[in-house]
């Protein structure tokens, strides 16, 4: 790669002559509308700084500036990371629709919102800014006359339509709380999550259109509330007009389109606290069950307001394009909240990469005129290896590459920077999680010099600390390695997890007392940046799914004939980990491909099918502590072809059953 065209090192930890730095190319100045919003390194040192020695001052003025507040707020910051009881901009009044449509929509009514580019090339449409505005009341009447009220839980089973953005922000017009499942997940899931929240409405749409593949949505909705008495009704909008048959349950479920012509297309947004409720989503850990991750509406919304003007470094003019779906966090704050907020338009995509080719993101980009696009290295490893040829669109807009989910390989950062951005936008490799709310550790577009497989220096009020998690001390200095958590509350920061406060404190805060604590390994360098290692708990992250590897046993043990579960992730070239299982079936049955096949079925229905095993080994017998504890760990190993290192092997109540292992899987090879 050349660095001839690259800014003068004028930058501190540039000065190292690191050849690994790249820094922010020239030709994002020369295409850049203005100039970013932090100018240098230096003013980001600063803001830094003062972000951490004053954040009340620093989080007030933030707030003031890119929130609308109905009521200002006095305290800007309350509670700690001891009592888990953080709150902030307490008296605080606003409405998050209100403030990413409505202050929009009166100064520019014409203003493109929405960009739904369809799976069908050349199908979708643009919504404005003030068609926004009338679509959202309309659905909030509807929500309304329904009987949702303030603080209810709403549910969405939605594909990349506009109408989940819709959907969205009219739960937020009336004060409900948005409960959003991927609409990969089976109908399972979502009745455990239908539940869990207690929602009584539930927004889908007959049927889903990926990648050329019809999806049957609302069969699956009705699978999941066959068990949901609670849910009074169920909302449908109408995707592709299919006959629904059987799948109609008169009195409970409604057309969309029928319901919100009833209504006026304005409503007041309801007047909430900053510390009401905004969404739930649920998010795997290292148990079996989904955790409700809740956030609340102030800090979210300005977590998502900030990071999508200083590490996108989004602009007036600016058209925003993130490929993630907004059934997990990224697409709530990055398609949804922050481009919204910001009152730019925001691409929602309903397709896939590869189709009708692998030239699809980059024509999308070329069409739209999208100055920043955000996506998981996933998909850049898949469309690296369909070739450069289909990635010559200009793509001339682009400023800011992003990356998200898991780790970016150097390869990759490089193709992303060179095939993709042409040498002339600015990669940022973004680390946060469905807690975060928000990014935590990130560049700041148009300002901070990177380097391939780091996520570089915190944001604005984040305090990193590396932890030894044996002892449990912090580690100071540079050039460590240790366990990632954080000093500090944050705005955006999930406040608890729903209806579990003592599981949101054991998972999060009571690990490392004073300290949020992350799940993931990470090493800061010699130049304080920081290289994310992966979790350190049994969650795996496939094509950056997070997945939890109790979820995945348990659903594997529902099997009439499975005695036994372990499930590990493994590296693999295209998905990140992928998912890779040892069972051991109850006696008297008997291993062969059908049952590997109703296995793979089972895990398809009980979680979705982006949680199928890629490998699963029959075995006879799982290496155990004389506790019974699964030694995972030594899968691994065996997995990973390292079986000369197993370690001590002589505490499993029957160490034969390792070399018993390792014969399935040199077998299967
Ligand atoms: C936003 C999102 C969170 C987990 C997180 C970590 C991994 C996210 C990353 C990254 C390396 C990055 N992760 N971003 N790892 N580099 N830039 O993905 O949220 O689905 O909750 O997953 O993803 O392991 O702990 P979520």
């Amino acid at each position: 790669m050349s660095e001839g065209d690259v800014q003068p090192p004028t930058m501190k930890v540039a000065e190292a002559h690191n050849i690994d730095t790249f820094n922010v190319p020239k030709a994002l100045f020369d295409k850049h509308p203005a100039k970013p919003h932090i100018s240098s390194l230096e003013e980001y040192q600063k803001m830094y700084k003062e972000s951490i020695e004053d954040p009340d001052k620093f989080w007030g003025k933030m707030a003031r500036d890119l929130l609308t507040w109905e009521r200002d707020f006095q305290t800007v910051h309350s509670g700690s990371l001891i009592n888990g009881d953080n709150a902030w901009f307490l008296e605080g009044r606003l409405n998050a629709s209100y403030n990413c449509v409505d202050r929009h929509a009166f100064k520019n009514p014409d203003k493109p919102a929405i960009i739904y580019e369809a799976d069908e090339p050349g199908e979708g449409r643009t919504i404005s800014y003030g068609e926004l505005l009338r679509e959202v009341s309309k659905l909030a009447w509807v929500l309304k006359q329904m009987g949702v009220r303030k603080g209810d839980t709403v549910a969405l089973y939605l594909p990349m339509v506009p109408e989940a953005v819709i959907s969205f922000l009219a739960c937020t017009r009336i004060g409900a709380v948005h409960s959003v499942v991927f609409a990969g997940f089976s109908s399972d899931s979502l009745r455990d999550r239908v539940l869990d929240a207690n929602s009584r409405v539930v927004i889908t749409s007959d049927e889903g259109k990926r990648g050329g593949k019809v999806i049957g949505t609302k069969k699956i909705v009705d699978d999941a509330l066959k068990q949901c008495p609670d849910v009074a009704h169920c909302l449908v909008f109408k995707r592709t007009g299919a006959d629904l048959g059987k799948n109609w349950t008169p009195g409970r479920d409604l057309w969309w389109h029928e319901e919100t012509e009833k209504y006026p297309s304005y409503i007041a947004p309801e007047s909430m606290s900053s510390e009401d409720p905004l969404f739930l989503l649920y998010t795997s850990g290292s148990t079996g069950k989904p955790k409700g991750v809740m956030h609340t509406t102030g800090g979210y919304l300005l977590g998502a307001a900030a990071t999508g003007k200083y590490v996108f470094d989004i602009h007036d003019s600016d058209r925003f394009f993130c490929g993630g779906d907004v059934g997990w966090i990224t697409g709530h704050t990055y398609v949804v909240y922050a481009p919204l907020l910001l009152g730019v338009a925001t691409v929602v995509f309903e397709g896939t990469p590869a189709y009708p080719s692998f030239s699809r993101y980059w024509e999308v980009i070329d069409k739209h005129q999208v100055s920043q696009f955000y996506v998981a290295p996933t998909a850049l490893r898949l469309l690296k290896r369909a070739g450069d040829s289909h990635a010559k669109a200009p793509m001339k807009h682009l400023r800011v590459l992003g990356s998200v989910g898991e780790p970016i390989a150097a390869e990759v950062w490089k193709w992303y920077f060179e095939i993709v951005g042409k040498e002339e936008a600015h990669i940022v490799d973004t680390y946060w999680q469905t807690e975060t709310g928000s990014h935590v550790i990130t560049p700041m577009g148009g300002v901070t010099p990177t380097k391939p497989g780091s996520a570089s220096l915190p944001f604005f009020g984040i305090e990193p600390a590396i932890i030894d998690p044996v002892s449990g001390e912090e580690i100071h200095g540079n050039d460590v390695e240790g366990v990632l958590a954080f000093k500090k509350p944050w705005p955006s920061m999930a406040r608890t997890v729903w209806g579990a406060h003592k599981r949101y404190m054991d998972t999060y805060l009571n690990v490392y007392k004073g300290y949020y604590f992350s799940g993931d390994g990470a090493g800061r360098d010699h130049e304080g940046y920081y290289w994310i290692r992966g979790r350190v708990d049994d969650v795996v992250n496939v094509s950056g799914h997070r997945l939890s590897t109790a979820e995945i046993e348990a659903a594997l043990i529902e099997h009439h004939q499975v005695a036994e579960a372990a499930v590990v992730g493994i590296n693999d070239e295209l998905t990140g980990q992928a998912v890779n299982a040892f069972v051991s079936l109850k006696e008297g049955n008997e291993t062969n491909d059908d049952v590997k096949k109703d296995l793979v079925l089972q895990v398809r229905k009980s979680i979705g099918p982006f949680a199928a095993p890629k490998a699963i080994f029959m075995v006879d017998d799982l290496p155990k502590t004389r506790s019974g504890k699964i030694m995972r760990r030594i899968l691994r190993k065996i997995l990973s072809g390292e079986e000369d290192s197993l370690g001590d092997t002589s505490t499993l109540s029957d160490p034969s059953v390792v070399d018993k292992i390792i014969e399935v899987v040199h077998a299967s090879k």
